[in-house]
């Protein structure tokens, strides 16, 4: 009896691995409105639906497995996983086709459209790799964007890449502060001495740095800069196309803000306070 309920159990546990395994990911075209001036964009979703916000896969470490890409945009695109061999692919308009996820060592990598309307329309997403298994997990896409840049790509004007890019929107997990902080994957809430891993992926168009208040955290791991892993840091540089896992102990009670150091990216077209910044809330 014993044996038959631990069979079921493990049994159970195994559908809901399948279930939360997200094993597709949708290229999808809509109205993003997460951000004053609504825009078309272009997202990796978990499902067929339109949402503004990129999917996230997560995957256990040093184990390939699989994945289903379904267009269902009307336009070719050609997406990286940004691991190193930097392999390309092309998709069809309309196509499903199923990719290799290699092997790879815990880590936060991202994926992406590589075309320049996928690109600046901004399909681009984080593998976690081997992440929430020890301690709980936070998220941080970080996207910059100019809206007019969008909008002439998305009418099939070529970027001019040499002129000076001037984003007017700078985003965590697609959405701008104040709502920055009603995502529960962009606020950190934790209890008093717990212990979390914050996983962070430069998906913009520049360089970015965040300074934490009240907290110096640990580098656990970076695509850019490997020989960082250990330093304790209050402000950490996350390079364009950068991912990577930083550590945080909750050591002391109260309300911290998180921000982008560089000014402009802490207003939303230009007023302040809007863009990068989210918060630390740590409870008794
Ligand atoms: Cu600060």
């Amino acid at each position: 009896m014993r044996l038959c309920k631990s069979l079921i159990a493990i049994f159970l546990a195994l559908i809901s691995n399948c279930i939360s395994a997200q094993d597709t990911l949708w290229i999808v075209r809509g109205e993003w409105t997460h951000i004053p001036d609504s825009v078309q964009a272009i997202r990796f979703n978990s499902s067929a639906d339109w949402s503004g916000i990129n999917a996230t896969l997560s995957r256990a470490s040093d184990e390939s497995t699989s994945l289903v890409v379904v267009n269902t945009d009307s336009l070719s695109h050609t997406w990286k996983l940004h691991v190193d061999e930097e392999e390309e692919w092309a998709i069809e308009a309309f196509d499903t086709l199923t990719f290799e996820i290699p092997a790879l060592p815990i880590g936060t990598y991202l994926f992406g459209l590589t075309d320049e309307i996928g690109r600046v329309l901004g399909a681009s997403g984080q593998l976690q790799v081997g992440l929430g298994v020890e301690f709980p997990l936070f998220h941080w896409n970080l996207g910059d964007w100019s809206v007019q840049r969008m909008a002439s790509a998305n009418m099939g004007v070529p970027v001019a890449w040499e002129e000076p890019y001037v984003p007017e929107q700078f985003t965590i997990n697609e959405r701008t502060y104040p709502a920055t902080v009603d995502d529960p994957e962009a606020l950190v809430a934790m209890n008093l001495g717990d212990t979390c891993w914050i996983s962070i992926a430069n998906h913009g168009f520049m360089d970015h740095v965040f300074h934490f208040h009240g907290f110096h955290v640990i580098m656990v791991s970076s695509t850019h800069h490997p020989e960082r892993v250990g330093w304790s840091k209050d402000t950490v540089p996350i390079r364009m196309g950068e991912g990577l896992v930083v550590q945080l102990v909750a050591n002391q009670m109260g309300m911290y803000p998180v921000h982008n150091h560089n000014l402009i990216a802490v207003t939303n077209a230009g007023f302040y306070p809007g863009g990068m910044i989210t918060q630390i809330h740590v409870m008794p």
